[in-house]
């Protein structure tokens, strides 16, 4: 059992400190790291509440690896085990015949007591973790599976453009993706403030970076704009309101609110977006912050409307 609750790992300050990935192997396309890339042989699991999940769906969507590596969705609503296969017949993974996604982090280190947490690689065969290593496992998907992606699949994670999404992706992490987080968990009035500023000094800069350019980086669809993508829609839905990031709805940033419809609107992005078990997962889990566990039934956003990027 995990012995610290999410959301409760803060600083001495009250900052919300994250806990370092456990699992870091990595799935190579000549297996040197001693997990080979093989169609079949790994199952990706994923809460399609969570943004670092949904980075790897949608990756994996647009490079077409879903007959390459298998799909689990868990319960958007987690118990004190943990994440639950209770979305399959008998409340069980089909294939990797769980209940709980803690058995597969317990059968790869029986001493574990972290976090159990998606996106997840399990080996099939062993029934072990094989990483929740998050930013890698994208990576390895755009650059270790390509002998598997389909005919005409984006580069993601093109080698001339590499250090410049790097560049853009480390602060994106610090203070959007991950900056939510610090807003909503922060223990101090003093480390909220200062994520708050943080994260939308970040999105002052990202909505003046993208007014003249369709794409975070170069011309094209980049890993850098997936991770900005998985915050942005959950924005309206649960950041503003549950983790009081409410200087502005995404609705009122009209370059990004532009740019995040823009990438809804491209196939693979919008039909990975489930509302619903975003807001459930985020309203209903974390108790400390919403002890009645109502879930607000707003708001009403239309992620349609034309977007008149070109
Ligand atoms: N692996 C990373 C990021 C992934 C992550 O935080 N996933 C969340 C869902 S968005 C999770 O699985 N949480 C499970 C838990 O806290 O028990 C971490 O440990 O911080």
């Amino acid at each position: 059992m995990a012995t610290v609750q999410f959301g409760k790992e803060t600083s001495g300050r009250g900052e919300f400190v994250r806990q370092k990935n456990r699992f870091t192997d990595r799935i190579t396309a000549g297996g040197s790291s001693g997990h080979k890339a093989e169609p079949g042989r790994y199952r990706l699991v994923v809460s399609l509440a969570c943004p670092w999940a949904h980075r790897a769906l949608i990756v994996r969507g647009l490079l077409g690896l879903e007959d390459a590596i298998s799909l689990a969705v868990v319960d958007p609503v987690r118990d004190e085990r943990g994440w639950r296969f209770t979305l399959d017949e008998n409340d069980r993974d089909p294939v990797l015949g769980i209940e709980y996604l803690s058995e597969a982090y317990l059968a790869s280190d029986p001493e574990f007591d972290g976090r159990f947490t998606v996106p997840s690689i399990v080996d099939v065969e062993s029934g072990q973790v094989v990483t929740n290593d998050y930013p890698r496992i994208t990576l390895d998907l755009s650059t270790e599976w390509r002998e598997f992606h389909k005919p005409g699949a984006p580069d993601l994670y093109p080698e001339h453009l590499r250090a410049e999404i790097d560049d853009v992706i480390e602060p994106i992490f610090r203070n959007v993706n991950n900056g939510v987080y610090r807003c909503g968990f922060a223990g101090s009035q003093e480390a909220y403030e200062e994520a708050y500023d943080a994260l939308f000094a970040e999105l002052d800069r990202l909505s003046a970076r993208l007014e003249n350019q369709r794409y975070l980086v170069g011309d094209r669809l980049t890993e850098a704009d997936i991770r900005l993508f998985t915050t942005l829609v959950r924005f309206d839905a649960v950041y503003h309101g549950h983790f009081k990031c409410n200087r502005d709805k995404l609705t009122e940033m009209p370059v990004l609110w532009a740019y995040a419809r823009d990438l809804y609107q491209t196939p693979g992005f919008g039909e990975t977006v489930d509302f619903d078990h975003i807001k459930r997962h985020y309203y209903y889990t974390h108790e400390a912050i919403n002890p009645t566990r109502i879930v607000p039934k707003g708001p009403v956003t239309d992620w349609t409307e034309p977007h008149g990027r070109g």
